[in-house]
């Protein structure tokens, strides 16, 4: 394997550093908001590689289930969880790198965002199937039962991929064996076009986890300290051996599906409405009840997500592309050859 050459940029954020404090979870809320607003320009510009799946509205449900886990624990991101990269302190320039193609990004500029994963920092790339990965995150938690390691997996999707028979079956078979995992539903209302009421028959997708013979919470997904109260006593309980669990974070996402989608089948009173409930400003109000320089922290915070970004902008437009003469290699795993017995 090739030495990939290490990015200027700052790594978003120290996941290892079990920092939890209210600005660090402030900042981590900035710092995916502000990358994703980024990324979706240079989408503009016509910079990005493949589709954009914007997270924008949903960053507090990455950040309050990213901040109790601990190194080892693995997560299992879909195509609008960009932010729990950068929450798990996966570098930033080699996300940006990866997002436009270039050979320092995590598959050396062979694939988009969508596949992407930092698995030295415990985050496994998904495939394009929806809810395909719950099965994986099954199977990683099933390694720690086994191994007796007190890690947890986590896998996020969205409610429209809890229609995936995939889904279910992962969840049928955590629950038997209880292992330990967390699934989270991030429900933002649409899966593409279609709206939750032509996709469920019941209102809660955390209401179908009382089958599968464990407990489903619901939860308010733009109020980070509702979501944070709740996944550190779930995880907590998931750690200690309980089994796994599953959290619907209601929300919603202020883009259209991706970024060539202009979201004509909502209403604008809607999105107004979940705007009036931005999780960032929620947070803010919080912050400033808490004694807070509310201006103070807002400008300060503000400068440091945009350096951060700046720098994994300019380190990825430095990057080069893949050459041609590599673009057979890496492809497929080197066979393991035994040598025959006798
Ligand atoms: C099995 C499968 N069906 C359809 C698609 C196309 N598709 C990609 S994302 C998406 C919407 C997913 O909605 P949801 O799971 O609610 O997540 P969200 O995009 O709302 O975050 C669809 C239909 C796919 N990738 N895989």
């Amino acid at each position: 394997m090739k030495a990939v050459r290490k990015s200027e940029a700052l790594s978003g954020v120290d996941a290892h550093a079990g920092i939890e404090s209210d600005l660090q979870l402030y900042y981590q809320m900035k710092l995916v908001r502000a990358f994703e607003e980024r990324v979706s320009r240079l989408h503009r510009q016509n910079k990005i590689l493949g589709g954009v799946y914007s997270g924008a509205g949903q960053e507090a449900i990455m950040t309050g289930v990213c901040a109790p886990l601990e190194p080892g624990d693995v997560l299992l991101p879909l195509h609008r969880d960009l932010g729990v990269f950068l929450l798990r302190g996966v570098d930033a320039g080699r996300l940006m790198a990866q997002l436009m193609g270039k050979q320092s990004g995590f598959s050396r500029g062979k694939d988009s965002f969508l596949h992407a994963g930092d698995v030295g920092r415990g985050v496994f790339g998904s495939t394009s199937m929806l809810g395909s990965s719950l099965p994986v995150a099954v199977g990683a938690a099933l390694k720690f039962q086994l191994k007796k390691e007190r890690h947890v997996a986590v896998a996020f999707f969205g409610e429209g991929s809890s229609s995936r028979g995939d889904v279910h079956e992962a969840m049928n078979f955590a629950g038997v064996r209880k292992l330990p995992v967390l699934f989270v539903c991030e429900n933002n209302r649409y899966a593409y076009s279609t709206p939750i009421e032509k996709q469920m028959a019941i209102e809660n997708v955390a209401d179908r986890a009382q089958a599968y013979g464990f407990r489903g919470h619901v939860c308010p997904g733009n109020d980070l300290l509702a979501v944070l109260q709740l996944s550190r006593s779930v995880i907590s309980r998931i750690r200690a051996g309980d089994g796994p669990a599953l959290i619907e974070c209601k929300t919603y996402r202020y883009h259209g599906h991706s970024e060539h989608d202009p979201a004509l089948y909502r209403s604008k009173e809607e999105l107004v409405a979940w705007e009036s409930r931005d999780p960032i400003e929620t947070y803010e109000l919080f912050l400033q009840k808490k004694g807070h320089d509310l201006p103070a922290v807002r400008e300060q915070t503000e400068q440091q997500v945009q350096a951060v970004v700046q720098q994994a902008v300019d380190f990825a437009e430095q990057s080069p592309y893949p050459p041609p003469q590599e673009a057979l290699s890496d492809l497929y795993a080197t066979p393991i050859v035994r040598a025959p017995k006798g």
